[in-house]
């Protein structure tokens, strides 16, 4: 039988599925349904330092082929998430979490990791440097420049394990030299991809867009992405050091795509859009379908095809 068994770092989770962060992880009760599910752990929703109400509604919607959001950094406030997780870790039941901010400024970002570092917070941080849909504040990790200040920044004040949230990346030079500078730092992790920033879905009946904020553009997930997210967990595992862990997220809505995640060479994956559509139930099924596919593949454990992807 199959083991689902997921290391990361000196971290151990039942199995290798969690939440994108976003998606059904606003509140204690979602982070609590969760924790129930077949997920091994969890990720809050991006904080910032106080409560945001986020973009106009709507902001999301599900597609055939996947989703469009511009839900504008809607939460509660990093006290709220902190709160939680401090809480949750006090149980040796619960697995090690992982705690999501998004500041809107730099300083914000380095205020939020102050805050975390000096807390009693033992689980990991995740920097998330690809918010696309703030208007008017680009996206940090499309800027090379910004990018490598911030992580200089975040490591002169912050001393616990931190991971960084990644756009997708389309060209292989990019890859080259946003490799280089995550190489230079002590991260955990990275977590690729982001939604597709900035896509726009048009209902050709009604000759109009699918969600109100930025006239309809909107982060892409889902079927549409599962190539490129496949794409950037190879390209990274390919430039990055052993020690830099990878999650990949895009696209995964069966067993199937769980695996081409895992083959690509991440450690763990997240589900945004699939467990949008189904709720955490979807972690069961994901979870089973992954287990038959190792199951008929003759494989025991993860270890024996993560990031074994074959070329011809
Ligand atoms: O809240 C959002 O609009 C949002 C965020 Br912070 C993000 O990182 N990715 C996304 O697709 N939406």
């Amino acid at each position: 039988m199959a083991d689902l068994t997921a290391s990361f770092h000196d971290h151990t989770f039942q199995t290798p599925l969690m939440n994108a962060s976003g998606v059904y992880c606003y509140t204690t009760e979602e982070l609590d349904n969760l924790l129930a599910s077949k997920a091994g752990t969890l990720v809050t929703k991006s904080a910032t330092i106080n409560y945001r109400a986020g973009n106009p509604e709507p902001r999301y919607r599900n597609l055939a082929l996947g989703s469009i959001n511009s839900m504008g950094l809607p939460n509660e406030g990093l006290a709220y998430y902190l709160d939680y997780v401090l809480k949750k870790q006090a149980d040796p039941t619960v697995p090690t979490l992982f705690l999501s901010v998004a500041g809107i400024s730099m300083a914000e970002d380095l205020d939020m990791l102050s805050t975390i570092d000096q807390s009693d917070f033992n689980g990991l941080t995740e920097l998330n440097l690809s918010c696309p849909n703030v208007p008017g504040k680009p996206q940090v990790a499309y800027d090379f420049e910004a990018t490598e200040k911030m992580l200089a920044a975040a490591f002169e004040r912050f001393h616990k394990p931190l991971g960084v949230k990644l756009p997708p990346y389309f060209d292989l030079t990019q890859f080259d030299i946003v490799a280089q500078i995550l190489n230079q730092y002590p991260l955990a992790y990275i977590n690729t991809i982001n939604s597709i920033g900035n896509g726009l879905y048009i209902d050709v009946d009604s000759e109009t867009v699918a969600i109100k904020p930025k006239g309809g553009f909107g982060g892409l997930g889902g079927a549409y992405v599962l190539p490129t997210a496949l794409a950037n967990v190879h390209a990274f595992r390919q430039r990055l050091n052993p020690e830099i862990a990878i999650i990949g997220t895009g696209g995964i809505e069966n067993g199937a795509d769980v695996f081409a995640h895992l083959l690509a060479g991440a450690d763990l994956v997240q589900v945004g859009t699939q467990l949008m559509k189904d709720g955490p139930d979807v972690f069961t099924r994901l979870a089973a379908e992954l287990a038959d596919i190792m199951n008929a593949k003759g494989y025991h454990k993860l270890a024996d095809f993560k990031g074994k992807l074959k070329t011809l």
